[in-house]
């Protein structure tokens, strides 16, 4: 028995290795905010729930096995080759996937509608607006209101609806945030909204989980919670302090490639709309000489519509 599980045994042991040391770094299951929390329960939820069905196969194939395996006492009588589909049999296979697909749809649909309004424990306050565009490869945050651009990183005062127009300069990008909530795509002349929130102060990974290219794995940044106070504070410390955001350092950001964080008092909104304007980096990056690497396209020239192709193709 052993030497035919032996060959299997690097895998088993790799797996569990995966599984068990993998832990720590479920972040996705540490929700540290009312939607990613949502999130979470269905993640479980779906868990749960498949490994019940798994187990049910299990047990059946088990069954099946054990009672219709050959053996010595059966006789040529008890083959029966020519059978023609149970009507009974049919309905409940059909029935059971119905079932199934009916209970994981209605708490999906039911959170989704519910994540697309501001959380409920916070329902009181106005949001706070925040613009994110993704650029290849960094995400850049505008503060209309407060006319403050960040540059790889946001912050954002704790237990405070946080409304996030999500869209994009050039490629299709997704914006995740794993332990506070997501993920949305942001794609150029296209403005999606998301709510999020955080319940406590601290340092929140959020990345692009869309691929992008070969930076898409930098293309990284802080979401960062604050208590109120701290960020109003840095609000107006950054609005006295900081350089505007001028068109020249704005065209450099169109370039694909990653930077380190930055901060302006002022945003790149009136500079371009990337919702309304979605062939704005290509034409930056036409007058900036950069040609797009991709086969077939050997002689490098730039195609101001490629994101839009892209976009259509999914
Ligand atoms: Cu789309």
């Amino acid at each position: 028995m052993f030497k035919k599980i032996k060959p299997f045994m690097p895998i088993v042991a790799g797996l569990s290795l995966l599984v068990l040391s993998g832990c720590s770094d479920l972040i996705v299951l540490d929700p540290k905010g009312p939607v990613a929390a949502t999130q979470r329960d269905l993640i479980m939820l779906s868990i749960y729930f498949m490994l019940g069905i798994v187990a049910v196969v299990f047990v059946v194939f088990t069954f099946i096995l054990v009672k219709y395996r050959d053996r010595k006492e059966f006789n040529d009588k008890d083959y029966k080759p020519d059978m023609h589909g149970s009507v009974k049999l049919e309905i409940i296979w059909t029935i059971i996937p119905v079932i199934i697909v009916v209970v994981l749809a209605v708490p999906n649909a039911i959170a989704l509608y519910e994540l697309k309004g501001q959380p409920e424990s916070t329902a009181d306050k106005e949001p706070i607006v925040i613009q994110a565009t993704a650029v290849d490869w960094k995400w850049i945050f505008s503060y209309p209101e407060e006319n403050i651009e960040t540059v790889n990183y946001v912050n954002v005062p704790e237990d405070y609806p946080i409304l996030f127009k999500v869209t994009a300069a050039d490629s299709m990008a997704s914006f995740w945030v794993p332990q506070i909530g997501g993920q949305i795509y942001g794609m150029p002349g296209m403005v999606n909204d998301l709510f999020l929130q955080a319940d406590e102060p601290g340092v929140y990974e959020g990345r692009n989980s869309n691929f992008t290219g070969e930076g898409m794995a930098h293309q990284e940044f802080d979401f960062v919670a604050l208590e109120e106070e701290d960020y109003r504070n840095w609000v107006e410390e950054t609005q006295e302090n900081e350089p505007k955001l001028t068109k020249g350092t704005y065209e450099k950001l169109m370039l694909p490639e990653t930077v380190e964080k930055m901060t302006f008092s002022s945003t790149h909104l009136n500079i371009v709309d990337h919702g309304q304007n979605p062939a704005y980096a290509m034409k930056i990056r036409e007058k900036y000489g950069i040609r797009e690497k991709s086969e077939g396209n050997e002689d490098g020239k730039v195609d101001g519509n490629d994101s839009n192709e892209s976009h259509s193709n999914h």
